[in-house]
């Protein structure tokens, strides 16, 4: 049986928390809430599996007293959720909306009487659906409204905030939701895609400039990071190898932490690239106190010449998969961040800020048997281990997700929780998973 006996094996001061975002999980028809363009998108027939919305998702703007106490009684110490903008600014600009400073006043207030450390992020992918028409995100000015939007994050909250992420996951907010138009707002241009992942890093500059003129030193970033690795071994394979790894993982790491854009993916991208984006790339690069690496799956790259632009895609190999269809490949964790702290910083803490797998949770005489998530979080949690003993400043594992939730394109139908969540009526029934974190974190 599988079981979490390793987390006793992890140092008192790890931090082990559960994660969620505010689109996923609040309920964006209470509390007088703006729409997002997730709203917008969703709305679209056939962009959502079954047309479902995050109108209601878990009501955890109704419910999240009992949703802290579930991640108290587990025995996590942190908890790490995000801010919705339009809950916050109703119109993206201007006037605030009390409803929403209210709720997130008694979300902190109540983390903190549970005490629960408070990771949070300002953007994890409800951009208010007013700056639709004005580009979204291609526009530079959206960066500006996200520095406004963080100056009065910080502004109310920032003294009760343990740590701050700008952005969670740049890659899917600009390749994934305007290249491969998977995500809101759904665009499939190679021009929006490259413009956007430029324009999101420059966001995350405006931000933490924001952040630092309010003196607050525990700021970081979340990269979504995929392994990657050739399908077979003709040399063009490990050309384009490299391309997907330049696109996924090391356009970010590049900007960020060296101030300039790893060289195969530029030369494809330049003609798209935005004017003068060199001049952004000084502050795009302004030292972080953490990063948050983000892991599912790894990706096997296959030339593809109907992709006509890239030249690959990605394929699975013969490794098991989710309920996602992504290949479970625990060893990839240690691989990444292993690299990314020899490549780019001996010393900046680095965080597993989500890790999870859905699976196609069925109650069975009332209990969630969930063994395939425990065995999952127990596999990446060994690779933790290693790294630790490699003397990693990895300081804490995040489990995504508490709830089951709006899983984006694909609704309610994948199940991430370790908390299932009946979306007829609301109730949740902790799995097994969650009992097993309870029995070895408290
Ligand atoms: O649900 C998402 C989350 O919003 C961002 N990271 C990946 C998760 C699983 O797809």
């Amino acid at each position: 049986m599988p079981d979490l006996k390793i987390i006793k094996d992890f140092p008192d001061n790890f931090t082990f928390g559960v994660a969620t975002s505010s689109y996923q999980i609040e309920g964006n028809s209470f509390g007088n809430s703006g729409l997002s363009h997730w709203d917008h998108f969703s709305n679209i027939k056939g962009n959502v599996y079954n047309n479902e919305t995050g109108k209601i998702a878990c009501a955890h703007f109704l419910n999240y007293k009992e949703d802290i106490k579930l991640i108290a009684e587990a025995g996590f110490s942190a908890y790490r959720f995000s801010f919705s903008w339009p809950r916050i600014l109703p119109d993206g600009k201007g006037s605030i909306n009390k409803e929403g400073i209210s709720f997130y006043d008694k979300l902190i207030d109540e983390l903190l009487e549970n005490n629960l450390e408070t990771f949070s992020t300002l953007y994890h992918w409800d951009l208010p659906e007013i700056f639709i028409s004005k580009g979204g995100w291609k526009n530079r000015d959206t960066t500006k409204w996200f520095a406004d939007f963080t100056d009065i994050i910080m502004r109310k909250f920032s003294d009760r905030l343990n740590s701050i992420a700008t952005i969670n996951e740049p890659w899917c907010v600009s390749w994934l939701s305007h290249y491969l138009g998977e995500h809101a707002p759904g665009e499939r241009s190679i021009e929006s895609g490259v413009k956007t992942m430029h324009m999101i890093l420059v966001a995350h500059a405006e931000a933490m400039q924001v952040i630092r003129s309010h003196n607050y030193n525990n700021a970081g970033i979340v990269l979504n990071k995929q392994f990657v690795q050739p399908f077979d071994d003709i040399p063009e394979t490990l050309k384009f190898t490299n391309l997907a790894d330049e696109i996924h993982n090391l356009w970010f790491d590049e900007a960020i932490f060296n101030g300039v854009y790893p060289s195969q993916t530029l030369d494809l991208f330049s003609q798209y690239m935005p004017n003068n984006y060199e001049k952004d790339l000084v502050k795009i690069s302004q030292p972080l106190d953490w990063v948050g690496i983000n892991y599912y799956t790894r990706s096997l790259i296959k030339i593809d010449s109907t992709e006509t632009f890239l030249g690959y895609k990605s394929v699975n190999g013969d490794l098991d998969v989710t309920d996602m269809g992504w290949e479970v490949f625990p060893k990839g964790l240690k691989f990444i961040i292993e690299r990314f702290h020899n490549k780019y910083s001996k010393k900046i803490p680095i965080y597993v800020t989500e890790n999870g797998m859905a699976s196609n949770d069925v109650i069975q005489d009332g209990k969630i048997k969930d063994f395939k998530r425990i065995k999952f979080y127990s596999d990446h949690l060994i690779e933790c281990l290693k790294l630790l003993e490699k003397d990693i400043p990895l300081k804490g594992y995040f489990a995504w997700s508490l709830l089951d939730n709006f899983e984006w394109a694909y609704g309610y139908s994948k199940r991430f929780g370790i908390v299932y969540v009946d979306f007829n009526n609301l109730k949740r029934i902790p799995k097994l998973s969650w009992k097993e974190f309870r029995k070895h974190l408290k």
